[in-house]
């Protein structure tokens, strides 16, 4: 296929087109990368909505239940990101397999991605796949975070609206969440309220954002087994406006940067003589290292 062909694939939001465009920005170079980005970024307006919080709390579950729902007001994509972790690969497996027999009849295409111990939550080109699923017509685009708790944080550059999912019984891990997850909700979700511990959890969560000086931020509490509550989940959703297009693209512009530098730079730290390393203070074979800038322009600019 060629890169029209993907384009306009794309654009039409064929499936196949999305698929091949996403694999060939996950294991390609920055030229392709450039290349498919080039061609789409003008296309498409997306709400985009994170899905983070502690392992187990539900995350899944109420995507699999806030899609179909969703898909009434708009076109629904949804990215879940996974944990490269081969030792809960099986299980996440059966989950996804579970979902999309769920979704196919919703016309919602999903996908998911492993993070390859990328940090924050995210993969390393999620806003890559991002922007082909909002090209391809998707009114919301939901992303599923790794769910590693307090480090799941750069949802918040990302999504237009970041949901944060606790549920009651997390025990110690709640302080952790708490102090690297307060700051990054916009809602945030008590979910399992079928659990007799749920009202005092909620209490406790309304206590921290008092106390995090976000005291007006959204607490709703939801039911997934009887999908209790959700009908606010959902209009709190329609009725969210905030866009985060500049924050979303300033991370990328840092990643793209870091990115080259460090594939560059890795090629002249191999080339250091040897004899050099003994002699001579770190720091000053870096300083020698990065003098030579030119190496980064012919790679990237020059041509
Ligand atoms: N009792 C109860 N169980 C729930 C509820 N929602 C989800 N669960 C269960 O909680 C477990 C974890 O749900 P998931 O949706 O896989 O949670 P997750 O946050 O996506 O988990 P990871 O992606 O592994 O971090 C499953 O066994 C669900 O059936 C709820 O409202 N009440
Ligand atoms: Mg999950």
């Amino acid at each position: 296929m060629n890169i029209n062909d993907l384009v306009r694939g794309i654009l039409n939001g064929d499936k196949r087109s999305i698929a091949r465009a996403i694999s060939i920005v996950e294991n390609s170079d920055d030229e392709q990368r450039k290349n498919i980005i080039d061609k789409i970024y003008d296309y498409g307006n997306s709400k985009i909505i994170g899905i983070t919080g502690p392992p187990g709390v539900g995350k899944s579950t109420i995507i699999g239940n806030i899609a179909p729902m969703l898909s009434k007001s708009g076109k629904i994509s949804i990215l879940a990101v996974d944990p490269a972790s081969p030792f809960s690969g099986g299980s996440i497996l059966g989950n996804r397999i579970r979902m999309q027999e769920n979704l196919s009849k919703y016309d919602i295409y999903m996908r998911s991605t492993s993070n390859r111990l990328y940090e924050g939550g995210l993969s390393e080109y999620s806003w890559d796949i991002i922007k082909i699923l909002e090209a391809s017509g998707s009114d919301f685009i939901i992303v599923e975070t790794v769910g590693s708790g307090q480090s799941d944080i750069d949802i918040m550059n990302v999504a237009d609206l970041t949901c944060v999912i606790l549920a009651p019984g997390l025990g110690d891990e709640i302080q952790a969440v708490k102090s690297g997850m307060m700051e990054i909700g916009d809602v945030f979700i008590m979910n399992k309220m079928d659990r007799e511990d749920a009202y005092i959890s909620i209490k406790d969560i309304m206590e921290s954002l008092q106390i995090s000086n976000k005291p007006n931020t959204p607490v709703i509490g939801l039911n997934s087994l009887t999908l209790d509550n959700y009908e606010s989940f959902i209009d709190f959703i329609l009725k969210w406006n905030g866009k985060n297009t500049e924050r979303r693209n300033i991370r990328k512009i840092r990643q793209i940067i870091i990115e080259r530098i460090f594939t560059t730079y890795s090629v002249y730290i191999e080339s250091v003589d040897k004899n050099k390393l003994l002699g001579k203070n770190p720091y000053d074979i870096a300083d020698d290292i990065m003098r030579n800038l030119d190496g980064l322009k012919n790679k990237y600019l020059e041509k």
